[in-house]
């Protein structure tokens, strides 16, 4: 028996096909659309979070090295982290500052002249001199920003170098916080001069008192002798 089929005219074919053809173009522009509107943003949120999640393993360090907790304050402007809206944080800052912060997040290489508003001196200090690419791959095995940081440098002045204050889990921008018996050598050290003219001068002034005693007592005694004949 005969089958009657029915073959579409060859345009129409093609006009189906141009249609089909269309519709997933159209389909595939919407699902990157959809991607690229849900993935730009993630993306976006994590560079700006990233900062207060990235680094506690500093924090865990010092503590378990010395024996001390120390808060964000060591190297952060705020002492509650970067996020927030108080002075120092992210949500505060001016459009000059978060320049300098962008500034600060892309200084991957060391020696870039970073001054991010949400450091302190000390953090901006390591960033600085590391950059941020090798500050990054020390934050898994943190006792080696001390080898890693020039151990002369002391930005408080307290004669504790910032690498020993950060081994002792004392804060490098505080010159009265610091190991005792550290403090007491480096003022020692650095006033040794002062106190030695000082020790002499005391021990001079004791010894003239002591003469000066002698003398009255002497005197003393002779009025007495005098005195009673
Ligand atoms: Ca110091």
């Amino acid at each position: 028996m005969k089958t009657n089929t029915f073959s579409p005219p060859r345009h129409q074919v093609r006009q189906e096909f141009l249609t089909k053809k269309l519709f997933y173009l159209r389909d595939l522009k919407k699902r990157t659309y959809g991607f690229l509107l849900f993935f730009v943003p993630l993306v976006s949120w994590w560079f700006m979070v990233s900062p207060v999640l990235a680094y506690p393993d500093f924090q865990a360090f010092i503590k378990k090295n010395s024996g001390r907790s120390v808060d964000c304050a060591f190297c952060h402007a705020n002492s509650n982290g970067p996020e927030g809206n108080g002075p120092g944080q992210i949500g505060s800052l001016t459009p000059e500052e978060f320049d300098r912060l962008n500034f600060a997040r892309g200084a991957f290489d060391p020696g870039r002249n970073v001054n991010s508003p949400i450091l302190n001196a000390f953090g901006n200090r390591v960033i600085r001199e590391l950059g941020k690419k090798k500050f990054i791959e020390i934050k898994n095995h943190p006792a080696d920003l001390a080898k890693a940081l020039d151990p002369k440098v002391d930005l408080d002045g307290d004669g504790i170098p910032d690498v020993q204050e950060f081994l002792d889990g004392t804060h490098p921008l505080k010159n009265t916080d610091g190991d005792p018996g550290r403090l007491f050598l480096a003022n020692f050290l650095k006033n040794h001069t002062q106190i030695l003219l000082l020790l002499f001068a005391t021990l001079f002034t004791l010894y003239g008192l002591n003469n000066l005693l002698r003398g009255f007592a002497r005197f003393f005694e002779a009025e007495d002798g005098e005195g009673g004949r």
